[in-house]
């Protein structure tokens, strides 16, 4: 079976149900890894419309070492907005209706999920035509971006893991520390959000690069489709970056969960049959991993079943 769908029925039929931080309650198991051979096509999820175009400008945001969200806002991206909102929201310069616990009162109130909608769009507003408020209330803090390209080396200086890591691969391809940490313990009270996707490393044999992902926290239904396709992404981009062929994506995770709001829509989604994998298509050659643009990257005979919503928790 499908390693996703896998994992899906694993957490339905033997999962613990318990509380979280955003109060909705889950189902979650703890320790599961999935492998996606990256030679059988790209692991982009067929069981139901996943928005690829999303998941490049997110991972080429990463990768440019940016973490405001206007970047973000400006190509029509929308998912992490909410925690940027949040920090506005809670901040002194905000008069607008509160805010307290937007995320769950929304999934319970459609009056306030209306005013939600209405200080987000404002707030949307602002980021994209205000340089000083985007400034102060677009940016996340030191998340992915900038632990990725400018760890801060306690020395006043930063160290440039994606450029290392490329380099290591290329100059000592046997080697086994090509790692790459956002888990920055000094400075994860600073983020808007904890990062989810903590620790990747890269293996060379054969010729072929693999990836591993190490996710201590996985949002199975809406998250997971989105972490597989950036990583094996990511992995085809470095491949591409060291004149290597990309290997297997495998992609191990903590506590694994299903949002209990989400239950109807994975139970429909385990009735449908996977169809066959998409190809991965990456225009122009002669930029780099740090040039690319969204419209540079595409999928190629991609035919999912339909797109299924769910509320996103904050
Ligand atoms: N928070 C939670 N609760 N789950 C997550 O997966 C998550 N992320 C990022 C940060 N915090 C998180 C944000 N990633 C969607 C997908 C990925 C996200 C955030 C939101 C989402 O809503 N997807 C919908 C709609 C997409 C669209 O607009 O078409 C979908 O149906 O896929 C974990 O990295």
């Amino acid at each position: 079976m499908e390693p996703y769908l896998q994992l899906c029925r694993t957490i339905m039929e033997n999962g613990t149900d318990k509380g979280d931080r955003t109060g909705t309650g889950t189902r979650s198991t703890f320790g599961h890894q999935m492998r996606f051979n990256l030679e059988d096509g790209f692991p982009l999820l067929t069981t139901k419309k996943t928005a690829f175009r999303l998941i490049v400008s997110e991972l080429l945001w990463f990768l440019k070492g940016d973490t405001n969200v206007r970047t973000l806002m400006q190509e029509n991206n929308r998912i992490w907005d909410e925690w940027a909102f949040e920090k506005w929201a809670a901040s002194p310069e905000y008069d607008g209706p509160d805010m307290t616990d937007f995320g769950r009162r929304a999934a319970s109130d459609p009056a306030f999920k209306w005013t939600l909608d209405e200080e987000m769009e404002k707030f949307r507003g602002r980021i994209l035509s205000d340089d000083g408020f985007a400034r102060k209330y677009g940016d996340l803090g030191p998340v992915y971006g900038r632990q990725w390209r400018s760890w801060p080396d306690g020395k006043g200086g930063t160290i440039d893991q994606i450029k290392n890591v490329i380099d290591s691969i290329q100059n000592n391809p046997d080697s086994r520390r090509h790692i790459v940490s956002a888990w920055n313990p000094a400075e994860v009270e600073d983020m808007a959000l904890p990062p989810c996707h903590t620790l990747f490393q890269f293996y060379v044999a054969n010729g072929k690069l693999s990836c591993q992902l190490y996710q201590r926290s996985a949002d199975v239904f809406l998250g997971v489709p989105f972490n597989i396709a950036s990583y094996a992404l990511l992995t085809h981009l470095i491949a591409r970056e060291t004149g290597l062929e990309p290997g297997e994506f495998i992609h191990t995770l903590g506590d694994a969960h299903i949002y209990s709001n989400h239950f109807d829509q994975v139970t429909e989604q385990l009735t449908r049959t996977p169809r066959p994998l998409p190809e991965l298509v990456i225009e122009a050659p002669a930029k780099s991993i740090f040039d690319l643009e969204t419209g540079d990257i595409r999928v190629e005979g991609y035919d999912p079943h339909p797109k299924i919503k769910a509320p996103i928790a904050v």
